[in-house]
């Protein structure tokens, strides 16, 4: 019985990942270009992507089944890239202005000023078509600071799809750009319908720097619609640096926890990390037709806590604070009232929703994390507590 095996997160000091070597070290310095937390470095190497009982592995594996049906194993595919990677491979080789937000250690986590968590598979598109291939996907843990609540969290997995077109692949007289884009958004609607048979999805319009035009689908998941992939046809500057002139491409990035969550009904992203048999006992190898089964729901507690805000102040800083001190037992983070006073002072007032998925909260030990978090909000973030 594979799954009833606990997964136990790894406490090596060094890890190997994809043949490079990590020390614990060098990913947590205490040095101001250096952002990531002892929580996330928990995360590197775990490659839930990578279990065939898990529900990012079953997944993955059905959407390699859907590429080398149709597409005769044509698309090479790589799942065990190291997720440090240089700001160049990250940012620069796609295209990403060096003003973008996505840069910033706002959103980003920094190993050191030149390496960061890549906060995204696209991280690998360039390497990937210098060395040759044409049609590729890569799955990787992906890193981002970020918002807390059922659908974010700072670790998650990505499945990275690209394809290079030939000129004799379109008729001649055809815009290539068109033809490209419409196969595209065919290929991925028939992934959509080989994992979920009929689901309500659209298509909206949107900017990636490395994408023109570029599209994410959403799909309708309790009561919402939930954007679960980013898409387009291939800046040509991209093609033109791996050497090529006269092509065209398409790439993807999946959100697989997303999709994951329509697929399996499963309600809240925190779970894909659960080592409850309650949870990892529902999923099997190659069984895609599973709808997740809530074991019984334990009750939320809620906790506000107002503040003056600083210059400097964000809410992912906040959040940080509160998975740092929470960790898993942070539901949800919501911005429920700010106002600015007379004087020109801004006051937030925040909605921590604490749950944890396994067992009942004590108000002691709820209480112990809100007075926590209170302390570091005032003494990290330099806010002005209410
Ligand atoms: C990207 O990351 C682009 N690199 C995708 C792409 C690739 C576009 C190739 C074009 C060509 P975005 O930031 O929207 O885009 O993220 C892609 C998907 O990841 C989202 O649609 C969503 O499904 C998922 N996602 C994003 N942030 C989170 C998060 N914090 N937690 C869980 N899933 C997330
Ligand atoms: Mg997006």
């Amino acid at each position: 019985k594979p799954h009833s095996k606990k997964w136990k997160q790894p406490v090596a000091s060094v890890l190997e990942i994809g043949g490079v070597k990590i020390s614990k070290d060098d990913v947590l310095r205490d040095d101001p270009t250096n952002n990531v937390p002892d929580t996330i470095f928990a995360k590197l190497g775990m490659q839930l992507h990578r279990r065939d009982h898990h529900p990012l592995g079953i997944l993955k594996n059905a959407i390699y089944e859907y590429f080398d049906t149709n597409y005769s194993n044509k698309f090479d595919k790589f799942d065990d890239l190291c997720p440090l990677v240089s700001v160049k491979e990250n940012f620069d080789d796609v295209l990403v202005p060096a003003d973008h937000v996505s840069r910033s250690y706002n959103d980003t986590y920094y190993v050191d000023s030149q390496t960061v968590l890549r906060c995204h598979t696209s991280a690998h598109q360039a390497e990937l078509l210098r060395r040759g291939h044409t049609h590729f996907l890569v799955t990787g843990d992906v890193y981002r600071r970020d918002s807390i609540d059922s659908t974010h969290y700072p670790v998650f997995h990505q499945m990275e799809g690209v394809r290079v077109f030939s000129p004799e692949d379109w008729a001649p007289g055809t815009d290539a750009t068109c033809y490209v884009a419409e196969d595209l958004k065919k290929c991925l609607e028939g992934l959509a319908r080989h994992l979920f048979g009929a689901v309500e999805m659209r298509w909206v319009d949107t900017y990636f720097p490395f994408t023109n035009p570029s599209f994410e689908l959403e799909i309708f998941f309790q009561e919402k619609w939930l954007e679960v992939l980013g898409c387009g046809v291939t800046e040509q500057e991209i093609l033109k640096r791996s050497g090529k002139t006269d092509n065209v491409a398409w790439a993807f990035g999946l959100g697989l926890e997303r999709l994951a969550m329509v697929l399996f009904d499963i309600p809240d992203i925190r779970l894909f990390w659960s080592t409850d048999e309650r949870f990892t006992s529902q999923f099997l190898k190659g069984q895609l037709g599973v709808k997740f089964k809530p074991y019984s729901k334990y009750p939320p507690c809620y906790k506000d806590v107002s503040f003056w805000i600083s210059e400097s102040f964000t809410e992912n800083n906040l959040c940080e604070v509160v998975r740092e001190v929470a960790g898993d037992l942070a539901e949800e983070v919501q911005l429920i009232d700010n106002f600015t006073n007379k004087k020109g002072m801004t006051s937030h007032c925040y909605r921590i929703a604490y749950r944890s998925m396994e067992r009942s909260l004590t108000d002691e030990e709820i209480n112990k994390l809100q007075s926590t978090v209170r302390e570091l909000v005032e003494s990290k973030l330099k806010v002005v507590l209410r």
